[in-house]
């Protein structure tokens, strides 16, 4: 399949071309998504915390970007506005949700899990930033993907979906989110090359969505003074969890007086790469109340050299 630049771009009105977007490429640009005035009440509400955040010392992140984590938590607007939106349970109903059937005895019981928000967090790309590398957002629920550039995109084969909402305007020039449409298709043995992807730039209002199988990348920041705001919200599947949900059963002075080997067991170390942090800290440090000095760091090693 020949790689396409060209980003579709799709009014919110109508639901079964964004379906039919994402099954073609993997993505689309949601027009019309939100309103102004909503868009600046979450600006708001996360302003404070980009200030307080560090820079980042390590290849996940330009150490000029700035971000904020537990967007759900932070920002009440986002939270009751975008995360519960009609539209955004329409999609991850479609893309992420899963059904299966099992016999109880001789019985076909048949159970839905609904997807969950994985993680919700502001990027804010600071002047001077360059771009990120490269990446499918999937890579830390291990997916092996296999190659339907013959067959076509299967729906249900991918386990997230995120959707970004810009602060402001996004350019070429500040960092507009980079993406290669028809990548969600590819065979986890093919790379992705930088001009193979084309920018997501929006307008205020609007919504990027896209699969976690699809590559993508932040933008390079070349402005001297725009800070590139984006709000981004990413979703799995309902079950990526533990069954039994101990961090909520045991306090943080219960946890940290087991053993290492039983705390890690239970969870409260980091799966590889990046699932589980808390506030950029793996959950035991987090718990131990560990300062982070100036900047946060990658919790994997990198090995790009
Ligand atoms: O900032 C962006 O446009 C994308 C950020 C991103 O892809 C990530 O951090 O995983
Ligand atoms: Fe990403």
């Amino acid at each position: 399949m020949a790689v396409k630049q060209r980003i579709q771009r799709v009014d919110r009105g109508d639901e079964a071309a964004i379906i039919r977007a994402i099954i073609q490429d993997g993505c689309c640009v949601i027009k019309n998504f939100t309103d102004v005035e909503t868009v600046k009440k979450v600006n708001a509400e996360v302003q404070p915390y980009l200030d307080q955040d560090k820079p980042w010392k390590g290849d996940l992140f330009p150490e000029e970007t700035r971000r904020c984590a537990n967007l759900a938590g932070r920002s009440k607007t986002a939270r009751e506005t975008w995360l519960v939106d009609r539209l955004v349970r329409t999609l991850t109903a479609k893309f992420i949700d899963k059904t299966t059937s099992n016999f109880y005895g001789e019985t076909k019981h048949t159970y839905t899990s609904e997807a969950v928000c994985s993680v919700a967090m502001t990027f804010d790309i600071g002047p001077g930033a360059k771009a990120q590398r490269l990446h499918r957002d999937d890579k830390n629920y291990h997916v092996d993907h296999e190659d339907q550039t013959a067959t076509g995109y299967k729906v249900g084969s991918d386990v997230m979906m995120a959707f970004m909402v810009p602060g402001v305007q996004t350019t070429m020039e500040n960092g507009a989110t980079l993406a290669i449409p028809g990548s969600h298709v590819w065979g986890s043995d093919r790379a992705p090359m930088m001009h193979e992807a084309g920018a997501a730039q929006m307008d205020v209002t609007d919504c990027w969505v896209m699969l976690g199988g699809l590559y993508h990348a932040g933008g390079a920041n070349i402005t001297q003074t725009e800070r590139r705001k984006v709000h981004g919200m990413f979703f799995t599947r309902g079950f990526y969890r533990q069954e039994e949900n101990t961090y909520l059963a045991n306090s943080a002075d219960e946890v940290l007086s087991w053993s290492a080997e039983a705390q890690k067991v239970m969870g409260f170390e980091l799966s590889s790469p990046n699932i589980g942090f808390v506030g950029f800290q793996p959950p035991l440090e987090y718990l131990r109340g560990a300062g982070v000095g100036n900047s946060f760091g990658d919790f994997d090693p990198s090995q790009e050299r």
